[in-house]
């Protein structure tokens, strides 16, 4: 990898760009033979996001290093269990790139194990979630019973053990205030394994309130403290969350999917760096990291042993195309520009969050320091589902998410969600993400909903005649001044 692989302003992968085009013309050349609307879409998808303006927290642009690994005959392979301990024959090359990207994972991020299997954030919260309950109940119940293996248990023994196992509890940040559904809410798996109850944050401030988390720990006593948002505009005290936990006998488990960037880049730093106060992080690799879509999972030497049974515990076979590229991906950001990109990320939140801020918009919290701004839009006289398809018929693309006590619930809400990660890619900067602020608010001010906006209504709005082209034009020179994989064409 040669260091313009890594992030520069010209764009990802700029070094080998017209190597990278020749490998995509031939690979869409192969995929029209076999389905031409698949290599149809494909050209059309990289279309759609050169012209638009991607704010969406959890998107970033991969290098074509990081996607072309993913297109390859490891994707054959099935490598059930981990690195040299296989149920199949013939792993040892995904042993090579799976043993790499959790060495390239330790390295990156101080950690002393990296489990680099999950398929997703899900599945390596589910992997965190099944190794804290293997290590905390089921080993110390195996050896209450005098048992090693839960195959050695009768019947009853066992029953007694999977009653126990499925009657823990965990605390973790609510949804509304930008917590995650996999952090023991009731819709996802989480919240039916888990007695759930979670924290939020404070009326006044938006932030959490360390005394709130410590009070609700010591009355609620989980067994696992949950620290993450994938919607809280602002930075973590892991620290104090391991205080907390440790004060109350929990395990900290910290979701860092929207943020790994941030730490791998060194902006979280101390306090604000989970790793070295979790005892297992979690996170997606395809969000700030800027990786392949999958998961990641980084454990202290106690949990490691169940983690790294996620395999066949609750995943299946590995991706061993996605952990190679994974792999690529990590290398990446251990290069000195990825730092530099992680910075540049949470500068353009703060200049993003203050365009807004100076033209009269309201932030959840006021403001952000680290990836993403969470605009509430009820100023505007819209709703969370009107905003963003006003601002997607604009070519803005954001998501619509809930702010606290959201008035109108989650599928319709009442914010906006912007994140930096992706435009910061391509080489947006301040100036840049100034005048996507500026973009938005004149979407949102020529946005009227429909009259009586309740119930289907309340996803029905009328843009103001000229915004959608106005917008588009002033996207486009900025687009077209920063463009997406410089070089790379089909
Ligand atoms: N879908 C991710 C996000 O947008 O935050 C989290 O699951």
């Amino acid at each position: 990898m040669t260091a313009d692989a890594s992030v520069s302003k010209s764009g990802l992968g700029a070094g080998y760009a017209a190597t990278a085009s020749e490998a995509y013309q031939a690979a869409l050349r192969v995929i029209e033979q076999v389905e031409p609307r698949v290599a149809a879409a494909t050209r059309k998808e990289l279309e759609d996001q050169r012209s638009s303006l991607k704010l969406i927290a959890s998107e970033n642009y991969a290098s074509p290093a990081v996607l072309l690994t993913m297109g390859t005959w490891f994707s054959d392979k099935y490598a059930e269990g981990t690195v040299g301990h296989r149920f199949y024959a013939a792993c040892q090359n995904v042993d090579t790139v799976e043993a790499l990207a959790a060495e390239h994972a330790r390295e990156l991020f101080g950690a002393p194990y990296a489990y680099a299997q999950p398929h997703s954030g899900i599945d390596a919260n589910l992997v965190a979630f099944w190794a804290i309950l293997a290590t905390r109940i089921e080993a110390p119940g195996l050896a209450e019973l005098g048992a090693k293996h839960v195959n050695d248990l009768s019947e009853a023994d066992w029953e007694k053990l999977r009653s126990k196992l499925g009657n823990q509890r965990l605390l973790g940040m609510s949804l509304d205030t930008g917590g995650h559904l996999t952090h023991g809410f009731r819709p996802n798996i989480s919240g039916k394994m888990f007695h759930q109850r979670s924290y939020g944050t404070d009326a006044q401030t938006g932030l959490i309130d360390y005394d709130a988390v410590a009070a609700a720990a010591r009355e609620f006593k989980p067994l696992v403290l949950v620290a993450g948002y994938s919607a809280y505009p602002r930075r973590v005290n892991f620290a104090k969350m391991r205080e907390i936990a440790d004060e109350v006998g929990a395990t900290l488990m910290v979701d860092m999917a929207h943020f790994a960037g941030l730490v791998a880049g060194k902006v979280f730093t101390g306090d604000e760096n989970p790793v070295p106060h979790a005892h297992v992080t979690t996170t997606t690799t395809h969000k700030s990291l800027r990786g392949p879509r999958g998961g990641l999972v980084l454990a202290t030497e106690e949990y490691a042993p169940a983690v790294d049974k996620g395999c066949p515990m609750v995943l299946g076979g590995p991706l061993s195309h996605v952990m190679a590229a994974k792999a690529v991906a990590l290398a990446e950001a251990r290069q000195p520009e990825f730092q530099t990109y992680a910075q540049n990320v949470a500068d353009n939140a703060k200049s993003l969050a203050d365009g807004f801020l100076k033209r009269g918009a309201t932030l959840v919290t006021g403001g952000t320091d680290n990836h993403l701004v969470l605009l509430d839009v009820q100023s505007f006289g819209l709703t969370g589902r009107q905003a963003e398809s006003a601002l997607l018929d604009a070519g803005v693309v954001t998501n619509r998410n809930s702010i606290p006590n959201d008035p109108n619930g989650a599928w319709y809400s009442s914010g906006i969600r912007f994140g930096t990660p992706a435009l910061t890619t391509r080489g947006f900067g301040a100036d840049e993400f100034d005048k996507v602020a500026e973009l938005v608010v004149d979407v949102l001010s020529n946005t009227q909903p429909t009259a009586a906006s309740n119930g289907p209504s309340k996803a029905k709005y009328t843009l103001a005649d000229g915004t959608a082209d106005r917008v588009r034009a002033a996207s486009a020179e900025m687009l077209d001044a920063n463009p997406l994989y410089p070089g790379l064409t089909l």
